[in-house]
């Protein structure tokens, strides 16, 4: 059988919880690839990672490879051919008796963690690796991460499908459509309440997806709002984070890239800007992507940008910016 090694971070965490078995199970690189997990988790709660080693023993798959516990990042990363770096310190946690809850300071934090593992990966992971960041902020923790792991072949990308697949479901509820009837949604910016979802490029078969909904205050008003606030929603019906719906949408992106993007579709993610779309060069940008048979990222060009949509564009590229500017003495 074919190997890949992945490694995960944060992987005792909720989201990690979720994650797990899905990357083993032969759903997400095929029931011809072993997987090799590398669990990688902070010192005070590396020793929960043998419960999740035993669990997904328990589960008797067939394409579960080795499972080993790290609390150190340059042993974990070595030959790894994808990262999903999951663990973060999120905003409201106590350090040293101070709550965290500036975005400077999250970011700065984040930023010390974020330095360490991209130059682990930068130096140990494949030539090839691709990096998926999850831990909030996502975008400005990608942009660290890939500017210490100073490793062009590698591929930094931040989490924005689930925005994607958020989008899509209010758009199929809204019009009592399958999931699959909706094609070429796009997160721009930032994994942020600035996102910018957009239905002029989205397709229902084969159609602009706004044209299709023809109802412009929905989609400025209702969809947007929805799909930017979620992540708050759910924290207030559930009393915890997305947990489930975030393993599936990293599970969504490494698949995006596993094989070439079907023609009338692409996918959402958060990828170094070479300047598309006049986004500033050297941010972590959501845009349209994607990927070849070798598994090449690029980004999908020419699009329509109306007026309205630019203006939610250059929001969420000024939020980057802010988050760049709080972080300049890491980069
Ligand atoms: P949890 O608090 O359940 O788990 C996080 C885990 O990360 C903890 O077990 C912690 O010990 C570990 N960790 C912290 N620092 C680490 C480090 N330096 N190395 C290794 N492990 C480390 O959070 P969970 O709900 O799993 O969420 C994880 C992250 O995903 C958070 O930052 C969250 O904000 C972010 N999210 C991102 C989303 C996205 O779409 N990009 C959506 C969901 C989620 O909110």
């Amino acid at each position: 059988m074919k190997e890949v090694n992945v490694l995960v971070t944060g992987a005792a965490g909720q989201i990690g919880y979720a994650l797990l078995t899905r990357l083993a199970s032969g759903e997400t690189f095929g029931s011809d690839v072993k997987v090799n997990l590398n669990l990688v988790e902070v010192p005070q709660v590396v020793s929960r990672l043998e419960g999740s080693r035993m669990e997904l023993e328990d589960c008797g798959f067939n394409t579960l490879g080795t499972v080993k516990n790290f609390s150190d990042m340059n042993e974990a990363s070595g030959d790894v051919d994808w990262a999903l770096l999951v663990g973060s310190i999120p905003r409201g946690i106590t350090i040293n008796g101070k709550k965290i809850e500036e975005r400077a300071d999250l970011l700065k934090i984040n930023g010390g963690i974020f330095t360490e593992q991209g130059k682990a990966l930068g130096e140990n992971a494949k030539a090839d690796a691709k990096i998926l960041v999850v831990g909030n902020p996502a975008n400005t923790n990608a942009l660290i991460g890939c500017t210490h792991g100073n490793n062009e072949s590698q591929t930094w990308m931040a989490m924005t499908a689930l925005d994607a697949n958020r989008a899509k479901a209010q758009v199929a509820n809204k019009c009592n459509l399958e999931i699959s009837d909706i094609k070429k949604m796009t997160i721009w910016g930032n994994h942020s309440p600035t996102m910018y979802p957009d239905l002029d490029n989205a397709e229902i078969k084969g159609e602009s997806a706004s044209g299709w909904i023809n109802d412009q205050n929905w989609i400025e008003s209702d969809f947007l709002r929805i799909v930017q606030q979620r992540g708050k929603a759910i924290i207030d019906a559930r009393g915890a984070s997305s947990a489930t719906s975030a393993a599936n949408a990293a599970i969504d992106t490494v698949k995006a890239t596993l094989s070439e993007t079907p023609a009338d579709d692409w996918f959402s993610s958060a990828v170094l800007s070479d300047g598309s779309y006049n986004v500033p060069k050297g941010l972590i940008f959501g845009f349209p992507l994607k990927a070849d048979a070798n598994g090449k990222i690029s980004i999908v060009q020419d699009l329509p940008i109306s007026e309205y949509a630019q203006e939610k564009i250059d929001l969420t590229t000024q939020e980057l910016l802010d988050e760049k500017n709080d972080i300049k003495d890491l980069l």
